[in-house]
């Protein structure tokens, strides 16, 4: 395997609006990130990806652009961000931007030109259409709820938008367009970031013809608009043009994809992308869409770790997180956040940084951050949430309060709530009222009570992150081989490297554990120093909950 910093590197995804306030409008900002380097320095880190700054319609949270070439005022100047630039990289920390090239925001300038009339020069950056027998051209359900098609009076034609109305998708088939893309690539790689990461890559190419969906199933959508054949041929461009003239790191967002769909956009001899994200560990639970997921079984957690690290190893490289913007809160979801709320956090992220892939670890689940379980309509702001409750108002007659137990559980405000950096009013991040309310248990949960705190959550993962950078098997070790992989919660895998051995044992659930290990873990962890362990004492027949350890040999 070729040895490479993208690999070696973890990620820290910083979401701006609730990072850190610097001039008190309730709003997170580029100085604000700029105030905090030296503490992501301290957590030891080295790339951050900074959620969408861009000049943007509001319409969903940054994630609909209406200038990719400007600063967002809300969040400072161009000045500013030059400056964050320098600053990180001074601290010997990279930067990568979020390049969201599916869709631009109904605002941007191209889409404004290209509604006028349709002979406008930018009309074929956008994606138009007649309709089919007077209705809408296909029955596709936008990821915001309705259809993906919006009627527009001045020409009579309808566009296609996969999200909002207000993100009018490109059309990736128009290679002026593309061109653009890239320039604006370029624009940034030469101004000196570090890489991007792309929204929903996978989604840029849509099937000729638009065909409708048979029934409303992933594998339907994937016929229709994800993971076309043509989007590698997109990608490859992409890299010929943009990616493969600089030392940078390029992670693709893919809901719906298996290993083997991985494997064409990571591997190495593709020539298309670093690593990928994929979905399928976040989308457990059961249910027929987001809203009507369930609990998640320990077991089914490990099962689809297992397929990935086998179904990638040697094919391509995995990008490991568990929570990110659009996620609830990792403790919340795979952890205890009410028994075991350290004990968990501490559990799930020496998975993260133990598997074979690159680490993402989202804003303030280095502290222990969970879902704040707010229970008033107006304490959300999410796009998704509120279009999905005007849907099941209209469509099955639920309420707020009938929904609430799946937003709780799922909607994307939980990850969204202010980064709790210390216990003054307001968790630290502002001196007002933030845009969205701090989660209550910001007095107990936060950065300043937890750096330096040997027994901290905060601590666990300085130490994973440094672990990383000590020993190369952490990164490179490959040969993934699971113990006891039919256990309900116990997680037990090898990796090698070289002479050297990873072993890790994670209990997963809330119960105490009484195992006898398989003879071939317990020979190798008598010859073997534990380089980590979330409970002081360790005794290999009794696992409490919530246990784990790593073993180096
Ligand atoms: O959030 C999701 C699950 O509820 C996903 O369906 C999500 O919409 C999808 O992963 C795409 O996400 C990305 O693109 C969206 C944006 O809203 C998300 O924040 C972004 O991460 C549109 O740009
Ligand atoms: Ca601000």
């Amino acid at each position: 395997m070729k040895k490479s910093w993208q690999k070696e590197a973890v990620v820290y995804q910083i979401y701006p609006m609730s990072f850190m306030d610097s001039n008190n409008d309730g709003i997170g900002d580029i100085n604000g990130i700029i105030s905090r380097l030296d503490y992501l320095k301290d957590l030891g880190i080295s790339v951050i990806w900074l959620s969408p700054i861009y000049m943007s319609g509001g319409a969903d949270n940054g994630y609909d652009i209406s200038d990719y070439r400007q600063i967002d005022p809300k969040f400072g100047t161009m000045e500013d961000f030059k400056n964050l630039l320098s600053e990180a990289h001074k601290r010997g920390l990279k930067l990568i931007m979020d390049g969201v090239y599916n869709h631009s925001s109904d605002e941007h300038r191209w889409f404004i030109e290209a509604k006028k009339s349709k002979d406008n020069p930018y009309r074929d950056y956008y994606i138009w259409h007649d309709g089919k027998n007077g209705n809408v051209p296909s029955n596709w359900q936008s990821f915001f709820s309705g259809t993906t098609w919006k009627y527009s009076e001045e020409t009579g034609q309808y566009y296609l938008h996969l999200f909002t109305e207000k993100q009018p998708d490109l059309n990736w088939e128009n290679p002026k367009l593309r061109q653009e893309i890239y320039e604006i690539m370029r624009f940034w790689m030469d101004m000196g970031i570090d890489g991007f990461r792309l929204d929903v890559i996978n989604l840029i190419k849509k099937e000729e013809g638009f065909p409708n969906i048979k029934e409303n199933t992933r594998s339907s959508a994937n016929e229709c608009y994800i993971n076309r054949p043509g989007v590698h041929d997109f990608l490859q461009e992409m890299n010929r043009e943009v990616l493969a003239h600089y030392d940078c790191i390029s992670v693709g967002e893919t809901p719906d994809v298996t290993p083997e769909i991985a494997a064409l956009y990571t591997g190495e001899d593709r020539n298309e992308l670093n690593m990928i994200f994929q979905f399928e560990h976040v989308n457990l639970g059961g249910g027929s869409s987001k809203w009507e997921r369930g609990k998640i079984k320990p077991i089914e957690l490990k099962q689809v770790m297992t397929k990935w690290q086998k179904g990638l190893e040697g094919k391509g490289w995995n990008s490991l997180y568990l929570s990110n913007h659009d996620q609830p809160r990792l403790l919340s979801r795979f952890g205890d956040d009410k028994n075991y709320p350290v004990e968990s956090a501490k559990a799930l992220a020496t998975m993260l940084h133990t598997l074979q892939g690159t680490p993402y670890v989202y804003q303030g689940e280095e502290i222990g951050m969970s879902n704040p379980y707010f229970n008033r309509p107006e304490q959300y702001k999410d796009v998704e949430t509120l279009n999905m409750l005007k849907e099941y108002e209209q469509k099955h007659g639920k309420t707020f309060e009938d929904m609430l137990p799946a937003i709780h559980l799922v909607g994307r405000d939980n990850a969204r709530t202010p980064m709790q950096w210390d216990s003054s009013q307001y968790a630290g991040f502002s001196m007002v009222e933030p845009w969205l309310d701090v989660n209550k248990n910001y007095v107990s949960i936060n950065v300043a009570s937890q750096q330096n705190v040997e027994e901290s959550v905060f601590s666990y993962y300085k130490k994973l992150i440094s672990l990383r950078k000590e020993h190369e098997v952490i990164v490179y070790g490959s040969y993934f081989t699971e113990y006891l992989s039919e256990h309900e919660s116990l997680y037990i895998y090898t990796r090698k490297h070289e002479d050297k051995t990873l072993i890790v044992i994670i209990n997963l659930s809330s119960n105490t554990i009484n195992c006898e290990l398989p003879t071939e873990i317990k020979s190798l962890i008598s010859n073997s120093e534990n380089i980590i362990c979330n409970y002081k004492h360790i005794n290999l027949l009794n696992f409490p909950p919530f246990f784990a350890a790593a073993y180096l040999s």
